[in-house]
């Protein structure tokens, strides 16, 4: 009999189509008007032969190897059943929890898992965790870490980074040029956590280029317009964008073009920053002909698009990259600045905003109702580091990270457990975070596949898939709640989060507190139940269960005013202050220069990144590791999507035609991309429609260590990360600066090595 299901993942909802416990194929709802091409796997990664069937652990450790400096990631691992692993997990936690404190258990877990909420992984292992005494957690994220640090101390909250806050429909309407940095890329339109069921971002895109909105692409990407969307491409060179906003900003002051009036009641700290601006504090004016020195674009361009961005209504968006650099902070703040000596922040459609291109959802109008979440638990150990610098925290137990304002000790970690995410795929210097994952006495991942992260632990536990159990997708920017139904049963041994972990809390004594008494459907319908009320409260009146069950999805109306974000604050800054210390826009932060932080000062500066053109030696070239287009981050890679997208087997990177003939590369060579901290292979991809100088190699090929276990060994497949650089943007951040890094491309001429992550390790049966 053939079935048809709702389900979703965080590139789409779909209905699947399944028959004798098997799923044929997926079907994207109708009213999709651009269903994701990663749908298309689905099947290929249920059934995939890199499930992992059984629970295994590494053979150095069963006999007794208990971290001590040998790199993990080399040898065979031994199938156990459940009951001896889960007994071995909850015998680690109790060992590492009362011999060494509760922090000495990691248990951040950070990634991005699967869309359904309740079996959310790292919220299952959270709840756990703090449940039975409390972990080391991870705080901000790899996505936006910079930004959504930096925007509560310039605008009172981090919304203008994460959330829709202004929507496409206003922009349309209301603005004539819309500035993007770093594009607006559909490639990423594909994806937005907790799934959707509409991925519009082309069709606004569109509509906007249709409506004469003039589009500035500003990024060395000329695709991150489609090519269809007519726009100016301002090839920038990586990195620089702040110089190109302060100049911007300095053609402003030369020319009396400032919105005195809007900074006077709106902002404050704007004379410490002209000064910076024109020279006054440093020496150095930061006009078009400075600019153009840094970020290769012409000066004259720089002074007629200020004059134009003066004269006309406009919306200025920065992607979410800018900020994943060196400095991070630093272009999303000017940004915030620039917008407000334009003066027209808090009007329909304009301003500035972050992320437009960045997510599907971003930029959609929403009532900003709850999402469906799984509750928290207070972690006892209130132990938190930022999530970027996990590498630090494995080299240096004691050591202090500046972070924000505060400074966090890094606690002496034992004891690692991975539930949904994956540190070999999303960490920066994978050789460095090789070498630091040697020190824990003992790793675990629970995972569904045999991803790097599984191959890097000791104790290896099967998770089933969203396919296998019941939940509930959604997602803070998407207007819908999507049934995810049960589609196929477990597949092989695995287990679903919340059931071998009630187990392993049932060992520790903890099980009532970690299920609350309730099983999957109670969970279900109490979860959706706390949305249906908060969405009341807003006068939005969703369905019951049932009826949101048989649908298979709930649609949350659009509203029907603007969403303008800063509306209230500037029809009357006094009466609906920002959430700052003075009310309005920080251009200068009295609180952030009191952090004295080198890297971070009290307004926005031009800080030039370690790695960037501006200090390449001849023969580098800029590596940018962008989103990837055919899977989410490492997610899918086994599938045939991801795979057909690769050159002779290898991740594609795209390189400028001149700089290929200059190391003698043709398109479709393997290439050997190589830096100070790391090698991989991939495979060439000429285009002109790239800044020369600049590479792009995008992230999520699965690590494929030439000798596994052997840190610095040539990665044959293409993970970026093991070239990226390893550093916090800052001390206000400590975000991840994976953008800002420079290696060397040259021909590879050896032998080519198989790619062998997408097979299963080495098993040795008992
Ligand atoms: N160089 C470079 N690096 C980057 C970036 C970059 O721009 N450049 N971007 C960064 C960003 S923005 C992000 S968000 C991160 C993403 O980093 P991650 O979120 O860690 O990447 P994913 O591949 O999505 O990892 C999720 C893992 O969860 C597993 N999983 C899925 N469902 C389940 C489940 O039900 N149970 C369990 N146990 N596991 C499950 C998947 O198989 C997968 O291995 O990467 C960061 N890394
Ligand atoms: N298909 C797909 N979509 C995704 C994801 C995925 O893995 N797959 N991941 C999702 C996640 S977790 C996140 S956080 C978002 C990330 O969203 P973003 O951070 O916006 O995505 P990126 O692809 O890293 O970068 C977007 C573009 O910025 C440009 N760029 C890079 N550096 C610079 C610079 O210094 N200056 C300028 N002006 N431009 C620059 C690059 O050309 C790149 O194409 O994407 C989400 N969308
Ligand atoms: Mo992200």
């Amino acid at each position: 009999m053939t079935q048809q299901l709702h389900h979703a993942a965080h590139w789409g909802a779909f209905t699947g189509i399944v028959k004798d416990g098997r799923l044929l194929r997926v079907v994207p709802p109708p009213a999709d008007p651009a269903p994701p091409a990663i749908l298309q796997g689905m099947a290929d990664a249920l059934h995939s032969p890199i499930r992992i069937d059984r629970p295994h652990i590494r053979k150095g450790w069963l006999r007794g190897d208990r971290g001590g400096g040998t790199p993990r990631g080399g040898e065979a691992f031994v199938p156990v059943s459940w009951d001896a692993a889960a007994s071995l997990v909850a015998g680690e936690v109790a060992r590492v929890r009362d011999a060494h404190g509760p922090a000495s258990i990691f248990g951040g877990s950070y990634g991005w898992a699967s869309a359904g909420r309740f079996h959310h992984a790292p919220s299952q292992l959270h709840r756990l965790l703090a449940a039975a005494g409390g972990y080391t957690g991870q705080v901000t994220n790899y996505s936006y870490a910079a930004g959504m640090t930096l925007m509560p101390h310039v605008v009172g909250g981090m919304e203008i980074v994460d959330r829709p806050v202004v929507a496409w429909r206003d922009i349309v309407q209301h603005a004539r040029i819309l500035v993007c940095f770093g594009g607006i890329t559909l490639r990423n339109g594909q994806v937005n956590a907790g799934g959707g069921a509409r991925h519009e971002m082309g069709v606004w895109l569109r509509r906007a280029a249709a409506a004469g909105l003039r589009i500035v692409n500003i990024s060395p990407l000329r695709a991150d317009i489609p090519p269809d969307v007519a726009c100016q491409w301002w090839p920038i060179r990586p990195g620089t964008d702040t110089a190109l906003m302060l100049a911007l900003a300095h053609v402003l002051i030369a020319g009396d073009r400032v919105d005195h009036d809007f900074l006077a009641r709106c902002t404050v700290g704007y004379q410490p920053l002209r000064a910076y601006i024109t020279g006054a504090a440093d020496g150095i004016a930061k006009t078009p002909d400075w600019a153009a020195a840094e970020t290769g674009l012409p000066a004259a361009d720089i002074v007629a698009l200020a004059h134009d961005l003066a004269a006309q209504p406009h919306m200025l968006t920065a992607a979410w990259s800018l900020q994943r650099a060196e400095a991070g902070e630093q272009p999303y703040w000017m940004l915030a600045a620039l917008a407000s000596m334009l003066g027209r922040v808090g009007l329909p459609g304009q301003g500035f905003t972050f992320g437009l291109g960045s997510e599907n959802g971003m930029g959609g109008a929403r009532v900003m109702g709850p999402s469906v979440t799984l509750p928290a638990l207070p972690n006892p150990a209130r132990s938190v580091i930022p999530v970027a610098r996990i590498t630090d925290m494995l080299e240096r137990p004691g050591d202090v990270v500046d972070w924000n304002g505060t400074r966090i000790t890094y606690p002496d970690t034992r004891l690692v457990w991975w539930a949904g995410g994956n540190p070999f795929h999303h960490h920066q210097d994978l050789n460095r975070l090789l070498r630091a994952w040697a020190k824990p006495e003992t790793i675990i991942v629970s995972e569904p596949w045999w991803t790097p992260a599984a191959r890097h632990a000791d104790i290896v536990l099967p998770a089933t898939t969203t396919m296998e159990r019941d939940d509930i997708g959604s997602g803070s920017l998407d207007r819908h709640i999507l049934a995810m139904k049960r589609l196929v049963p477990a597949q092989g041994q695995a287990r679903d989060e919340f059931d071998y972990m009630a187990d392993i809390a049932d060992a520790l004594g903890v099980r009532p507190r970690f299920t609350q008494q309730r099983n999957v459907d109670a969970w279900l319908r109490a979860m959706y139940g706390q949305a249906q009320a908060g969405y009341a409260r807003l006068d939005v009146t969703l369905p019951d269960f049932d009826t949101f069950w048989d649908q298979g999805l709930v649609e949350v109306p659009e509203p029907d005013h603007p969403m303008v974000a800063f509306s209230a604050f500037r029809a009357d800054p006094a009466a609906r202050p920002l959430n700052t210390p003075s009310g309005r826009i920080e251009l200068f932060s009295a609180g952030i220069a009191g952090f004295g932080y080198d890297d971070c000062p009290g307004h926005p500066v031009w800080r030039p990144p370690v790695e960037y053109l501006g200090t390449a030696r001849p023969g580098q070239l800029h590596l940018l590791s962008v989103q990837p287009a055919t899977r989410l981050h490492s997610q899918m890679d086994m599938a045939p999507l991801s795979k057909a997208s690769k050159v002779q087997g290898r991740e594609a990177i795209l390189i400028h035609p001149a700089d290929a003939a200059a190391r003698g590369i043709a398109a479709g060579d393997v290439v050997r991309v190589f830096n100070a901290r790391g090698a991989c292979l991939a495979g060439a991809v000429l285009t002109d429609n790239l800044l020369a100088g600049v590479a792009v190699l995008p992230t999520g090929a699965w690590f494929d260590p030439l000798q596994p276990g052997v840190p610095g060994s040539l990665c044959v497949h293409g993970n970026p990360n093991v070239l990226t650089r390893d550093a916090g943007t800052s001390k206000l951040g400590q975000g991840p600066s994976a953008q800002s890094c420079l290696v060397e491309i040259e021909r590879f001429t050896g032998v080519l090595p198989p790619i062998t992550v997408h097979l299963p390790p080495a098993i040795e049966e008992p």
